[in-house]
């Protein structure tokens, strides 16, 4: 007989399937924010961490926990939104698992069993962050951190990342790609595959950096052409957005979600870093690169666009927001899915039009405070004006 705590958390989740999201009362004209988180580790199936057989299990124990939902990569298919979350358990292996929603705000329930990637790199022990592209040749590709302990040192957590590749066309059957040469950088992380060819080859932007955790003399997200998927190789990274100093992309940046085409150019929302007497602060910012040329900066307002706000400052690594997937729609709605502090993951919804207006017209970081303080001194003279009109 089943465990009457079964029912319990079975009917947990559903009641937590079927809760309606709400907006929040936040506003910056930009985005809204919405009450609650789209996904969460309370949003794992039972079946997923308990055996159910009272004989093996006379407890109704937790058998495989899962401590975190997050860094999801999104996309919409056939009308239905889904996201591909890095789920890490007790054991701090990370793993993907696919969820799906009508409403893209709630009803996010995982399906049956989690990804299984084919086992192609056995040297491989963690695997996250996958970013989902649909590309113009037909396949839908997921780029993700391929992670593996850098034997090469005597530093028990010294480690490489790289990108993996795996390619599929229903988010079901999953086909492993070599993962991604880069000549010219040791490592890499925040990967993701441009949507459409550029130049009869494989776009991608690329995150180059000598350590695995500090980018070094990377100076920020690259962007390198390949001429073959399955066996990608990039020689040349060319620099797009770069950090700077005394700015929130300091000390890293990388590429998130795969970049939205508008008239105006690509948009891209990517992530910040910058260190803090509390630790490195992630934010998410966006910029526009050229229709013709992807790796050419054409606009980047200043600062951030989503930071950590309240609850979402708080989690396994606080003060980070971090984003691998959004979906801009048809119909002109983007929908940006972002985790808080490694934990769980919320959405924040916007149109097409306001990121081309926000990215478009948003001042530029002038890099000083002096001019700064001019720059705001000039908006409050204007509104004065505007004012007294
Ligand atoms: O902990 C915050 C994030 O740290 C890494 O991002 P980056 O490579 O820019 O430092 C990633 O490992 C990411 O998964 C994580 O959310």
């Amino acid at each position: 007989m089943l465990h009457q705590q079964y029912f319990v958390e079975k009917e947990k989740l559903q009641r937590l399937i079927e809760r309606k999201n709400r907006k929040s009362d936040f506003y910056n004209g930009i985005f809204d924010r919405y009450e609650d988180p789209v996904l969460t580790r309370e949003h794992i199936p039972v079946e997923w961490k308990y055996d159910l057989n009272p004989e093996t299990n006379p407890y109704f124990m937790e058998r495989l926990g899962v401590n975190a939902v997050l860094n999801a990569g999104a996309i919409e298919l056939d009308g239905k939104f889904y996201l591909v979350a890095r789920i890490e358990g007790n054991d701090r292996k990370s793993f993907f698992g696919v969820a799906e929603s009508e409403t893209g705000i709630d009803g996010f329930h995982f399906w049956d069993e989690p990804i299984l990637l084919p086992d192609t790199c056995p040297e491989e022990t963690n695997v996250y962050d996958m970013r989902l592209t649909k590309h113009e040749d037909g396949y839908i590709y997921g780029v993700f951190c391929s992670e593996s302990k850098d034997m090469s040192v005597s530093d028990l957590s010294a480690a490489v990342a790289a990108a993996g590749i795996v390619r599929t066309k229903d988010l079901k059957t999953w086909e492993r790609l070599d993962n991604l040469k880069t000549l010219r950088s040791p490592q890499q992380r925040n990967v993701v595959l441009h949507p459409e060819f550029i130049n009869g080859k494989y776009a991608f932007y690329t995150r180059p950096m000598d350590d695995f955790i500090d980018t070094g003399s990377g100076g920020g997200i690259g962007f390198g052409l390949c001429e073959d998927i399955e066996h990608a190789v990039i020689d040349e990274e060319i620099l797009t957005s770069k950090r700077r100093y005394h700015t929130i992309t300091e000390a890293k940046n990388g590429a998130g979600a795969v970049p939205i085409k508008t008239e105006k150019g690509w948009i891209h929302i990517a992530h910040g870093v910058r260190n803090t007497a509390a630790g490195l602060r992630y934010v998410i910012y966006a910029f526009a690169t050229d229709l013709n040329h992807p790796e050419k900066v054409i606009a980047e307002p200043s600062g951030l666009l989503i930071g950590p706000m309240g609850e979402e400052r708080v989690g396994d690594v606080s003060n980070v927001v971090f984003t691998n997937g959004a979906i801009a729609r048809e119909n002109g709605e983007v929908y940006i899915y972002y985790a808080s502090s490694d934990t769980r993951m919320h959405v924040a919804t916007t149109t097409i039009d306001k990121l081309i207006d926000y990215v478009f017209q948003t001042p530029s970081d002038p890099l000083r405070s002096v001019d700064c303080v001019k720059q705001r001194i000039a908006l409050i003279r204007k509104n004065k004006e505007f004012l007294n009109q």
